[in-house]
C-alpha cells in the first residue's frame, strides 16, 4: 500500500506515524505531507529517512490511501482531488463528517458499511469516539433513551499551542495563549467555539456524531465540553438513561466483551480509568459503574482514552487497516 500522511509534521500526524509502524501497517510507500512550510524537512519512520513533500506532489503520486490531519479547511480542499485521482481518504477533521454522503467510522462499530466506493471517510471527533465505544454494546441490548455527558478534555486536543501554554504557566514563564484564560489551576467550560445556540461546537459534535455512527436518531445526548489541565487523555462522566432495565454485571460483561473496551472498576481497591495510565495506549477505558439511584433504568459511568490515540490516529487507522483487509482500496 501507498499511504500518504497528510499533517506528518502535526501532533497528530506523529502519533499517526508511531500508530503505523506498532502495528506493522503494511505499507510499500510512504508519502510524508506537510505545508509548503516544511517540504524538504527530512523525518525518520522506521529508521528509514523520509523527505516531506507537498500536497500537489501527493496528489500526483496517487497513494491508494491518504489519512489527513491537517486541520478542516485542507482537507475540504485537498480530499477531494485525492478522491479523483482514485485515492481512499481517511479524514480526521470535522470537514466531512456531518456530511449525509460521507460515513463517519468507528471500525469496531460500522466499518461493515465501507465500501470500494467510499473516497472520503470520516473519522469522528475524539470525544465522540470514546463515548460511543462504551454506549454501543449497552445501547444494543438496553436501548439508550437519553444521555448526559460532561467531558473533561486535555489540551492536547487543542494542539501545539496549548500544550506549549500549560508548560509555561506550570514553569512560570510568559508566552503566547492558546485559551482565552489561563489553563493551569483552572477548567474552562469552553471547548472549540460557541455556536448560536449557546453550546459550543465541541458539545454539538458529542450530540450529533454518535447518532450518525450508530445510524440512530431515537436517543439523545446532552453535552457539557470542559478543558482541564491535564496534558494528554480525555475523560468523561457520563449519564445514560436506556429504555429498559439492566443488572450491573451484565453491563460490566457486555463492555468486557466489546473489543477495544477495557474495564477499570473496583472501588475497594481504588481501581478507575484515569488520563495519565490511558497515555499511549489503544483502549477506551470505562469505569465507576453505578446504578443511578435517582431514575429508573440509568447508568453513571467514566470513560477514559487517550485522545491522539482511539481519539484520532488509532482509529483512522484502524480504517485503513480494514480497507486493506477486505480488499476496498
Ligand atoms: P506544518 O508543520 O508544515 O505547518 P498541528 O495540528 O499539530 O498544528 O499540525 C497540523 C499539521 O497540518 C502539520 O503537519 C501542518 O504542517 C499541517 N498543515 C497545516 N496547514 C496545512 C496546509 N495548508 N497544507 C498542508 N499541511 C498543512
Ligand atoms: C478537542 N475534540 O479536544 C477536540 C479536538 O473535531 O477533530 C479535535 C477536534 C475535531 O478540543
Amino acid at each position: 500500500m501507498k499511504v500518504a500522511v497528510i499533517g506528518a509534521t502535526g501532533m497528530v500526524g506523529d502519533v499517526m506515524l508511531k500508530v503505523l509502524a506498532e502495528r506493522n501497517f503494511p505499507l510499500t510507500e510512504l508519502l510524508l505531507v506537510a505545508s509548503e512550510r516544511s517540504v524538504g524537512k527530512k523525518m525518520t519512520f522506521k529508521g528509514k529517512e523520509h523527505t516531506v513533500i507537498g500536497l500537489a506532489d501527493a496528489v500526483a503520486a496517487r497513494p491508494n490511501i491518504a489519512i489527513f490531519s491537517a486541520g478542516g479547511d485542507t482537507s475540504l480542499e485537498w480530499a477531494p482531488k485525492f478522491a479523483e485521482v482514485g485515492t481512499t481518504v481517511v479524514d480526521n477533521s470535522s470537514a466531512w463528517r456531518m456530511d449525509p454522503t460521507k460515513k463517519l467510522v468507528v471500525p469496531e462499530i460500522n466499518a461493515h458499511e465501507l465500501t470500494a466506493e467510499d473516497k472520503i471517510i470520516a473519522n469522528p471527533n475524539c470525544s465522540t469516539i470514546q463515548l460511543v465505544m462504551a454506549l454501543y454494546p449497552l445501547h444494543k441490548k438496553y436501548k439508550m433513551k437519553r444521555v448526559v455527558v460532561s467531558t473533561y478534555q486535555s489540551v492536547s486536543g487543542t494542539g501545539v499551542k496549548a500544550v506549549k501554554q500549560l508548560e509555561n504557566e506550570i514553569a512560570g514563564v510568559q508566552g503566547e495563549m492558546a485559551y482565552p484564560y489561563p489553563i493551569g489551576r483552572n477548567a474552562l467550560p469552553h471547548c472549540d467555539v460557541f455556536m448560536e445556540n449557546g453550546y459550543t461546537k465541541e458539545e454539538m459534535k458529542l450530540a450529533r456524531e454518535p447518532q450518525k455512527i450508530l445510524d440512530d436518531r431515537t436517543f439523545s445526548i446532552s453535552a457539557t465540553a470542559v478543558r482541564i489541565p491535564t496534558a494528554g487523555g480525555h475523560s468523561e462522566s457520563v449519564n445514560v438513561e436506556f429504555e429498559n432495565d439492566f443488572e450491573l454485571n451484565e453491563v460490566r460483561r457486555l463492555l468486557n466483551e466489546m473489543p477495544g473496551v477495557t474495564v477499570q472498576d473496583n472501588p475497594d481497591t481504588n481501581t478507575y480509568p484515569m488520563p495519565i495510565y490511558a497515555h499511549d495506549k489503544d483502549e477506551v477505558f470505562v469505569g465507576r459503574l453505578r446504578r443511578d439511584e435517582t431514575q429508573r433504568n440509568t447508568l453513571n459511568m467514566w470513560i477514559v482514552a487517550d485522545n491522539l490515540r482511539k481519539g484520532a490516529a488509532t482509529n483512522a487507522v484502524q480504517i485503513s487497516e480494514y480497507l486493506v483487509e477486505k480488499g476496498l482500496v
